[in-house]
């Protein structure tokens, strides 16, 4: 799953791809480095970042999506918490929602019952303002489990089939480094569950925190998270890197499946 944050504060590509073409062409380049779905996001979700309007996140990703839905054949995932995004991307074309918030907003199951798109759950703990200031745990693994797995049979409950349901751990969401070391170490518990797993460890802040590293010195700590996350049965790697993602975890995979 490619990266294209179309705004101009994301922790690591905040106002590369803030324009449509630009966005577009960025898109493009994913899709031949061999993304098969393009993550499209109008809102940084980073640790103290400033939410945005319904509006400017309409006019940041809707004309995005058109484009790379028109003129690309590989899904669109819409990286949003708002259902009136979550409606309109998908009807730009969105093959998939995205919800770090887990459709924990007024509304979002609803509107996510209404398509028939994959939707992908997110474990977080607070909100992007203050979610790093001090997170606490008493098991976190257990917790995310737990968590997850209730709001996936909730989502059941409320109308959305089991086979559109991933569950993502939520690297570097209110988790210090240590919930995320634990979280990836453990993460067969999460894929125990059942369900196909996504994660987003790309360029994250926790290898700033493990090896000191600035944002643009990361991709090969990356690397190693992605694998590690692979070889442990995660599906979908969501990844700012695209080409050597999938050389590592193809790699990753041979290994895993050999007989
Ligand atoms: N991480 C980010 C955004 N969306 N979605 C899922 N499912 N899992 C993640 O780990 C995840 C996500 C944050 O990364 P990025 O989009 O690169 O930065 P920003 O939030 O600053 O736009």
């Amino acid at each position: 799953m490619g990266v294209l944050n179309v705004t101009p504060d994301s922790f690591s590509d905040g106002g590369d791809f803030f324009s449509v073409s630009r966005a577009t062409e960025r898109a493009r380049e994913m899709v031949v480095e061999g993304a098969a779905v393009i993550d499209v996001g109008g809102e940084s979700t980073r640790p103290g970042a400033e939410a945005v309007s319904v509006q400017q996140e309409l006019d940041r990703v809707i004309p995005v999506i058109e484009c790379i839905h028109a003129e690309l054949s590989v899904p669109v995932s819409i990286d949003t918490s708002k259902p009136d995004v979550m409606s309109a991307a998908v009807a730009a074309g969105a093959g998939m929602i995205n919800d770090v918030n887990s459709l924990q907003t007024d509304g979002a199951v609803a509107v996510a019952v209404e398509t028939s798109v994959p939707i992908c759950l997110m474990h977080r703990q607070g909100r992007p303002r203050d979610m790093q200031k001090n997170p606490v745990y008493a098991d976190v693994v257990k917790e995310v489990c737990k968590f997850l797995s209730q709001r996936s049979k909730e989502c059941q409950r409320a109308g959305i089939s089991n086979a559109r349901i991933l569950l993502d751990p939520g690297f570097g969401f209110g988790k210090t480094l240590d919930h995320n070391l634990l979280l990836l170490t453990h993460l067969d518990r999460l894929v125990a569950l059942g369900y196909p797993v996504l994660v987003g460890l790309s360029r994250k802040s926790m290898i700033g925190a493990a090896l000191d590293l600035a944002v643009d010195q990361r991709l090969h700590a990356s690397l190693a998270l992605a694998t590690l996350a692979v070889w442990q049965g995660a599906r979908l790697v969501r990844a700012h890197d695209v080409r050597a993602t999938l050389e590592a975890i193809r790699m990753c995979d041979k290994v895993r499946t050999a007989e």
